[in-house]
């Protein structure tokens, strides 16, 4: 069985809106792990190398700043796949095309697609393997990631 990890935030709206039970309900619910979990107000710099990618987009110094504006609730999610299965469990990442029953789809209530607003999107999530690694090695130590088995394990996993 190929087990994985990602990088799950519940960025600033959501901790301000009272969004960090529900989310971690999402994972937990669907059998997941977490191995990680803590609550941060990350500096510029910081946020700068996690969203190192979009630097040249014209939204990335107001992502920054919004993102560096409060706490976010840091966490590290493992099971099969789960790099995947986060973002379905997350959502688009433009809320307007966000189907019901997902994150972004039930909690972020944007109603007008601009550069502004499609920021508050509740939370984040690695869009793949290699970025999950990346991005647990910045926001966490190794010995922060804790090694254990749920006693649910062998109820979730066949
Ligand atoms: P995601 O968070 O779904 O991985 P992304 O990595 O492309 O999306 O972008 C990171 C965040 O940047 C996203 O959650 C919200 C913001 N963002 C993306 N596209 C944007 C846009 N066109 N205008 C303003 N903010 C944007
Ligand atoms: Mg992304």
């Amino acid at each position: 069985m190929t087990t994985e990890q990602t990088f799950i935030a519940v960025k600033p709206d959501g901790v301000q809106r009272g969004l960090i039970g529900p989310i971690i309900s999402r994972f937990e619910n669907r059998g997941f792990k977490l191995v990680a979990i803590k609550l941060m107000t990350a500096s510029k710099e910081h946020l700068e190398k996690h969203y190192e990618d979009l630097s040249s987009k014209p939204f990335f110094p107001g992502l920054v700043t919004y993102m560096a504006s409060g706490p976010v609730c840091a966490m590290v999610w493992e099971g099969r796949d789960v790099v995947k299965t986060g973002r379905a469990i997350l959502g688009a990442t433009n809320p307007l095309q966000s189907a019901p029953g997902t994150i972004r789809g039930d909690f972020a209530i944007i109603l007008i697609w601009h550069e502004q607003d499609v920021g508050r999107n509740v939370c984040h999530g690695s869009d793949a393997v290699d970025s999950a690694k990346k991005e647990i090695a910045l926001w966490f130590k190794e010995e922060e990631l804790q090694k254990w088995k749920p006693a649910q394990f062998d109820w979730v996993y066949e």
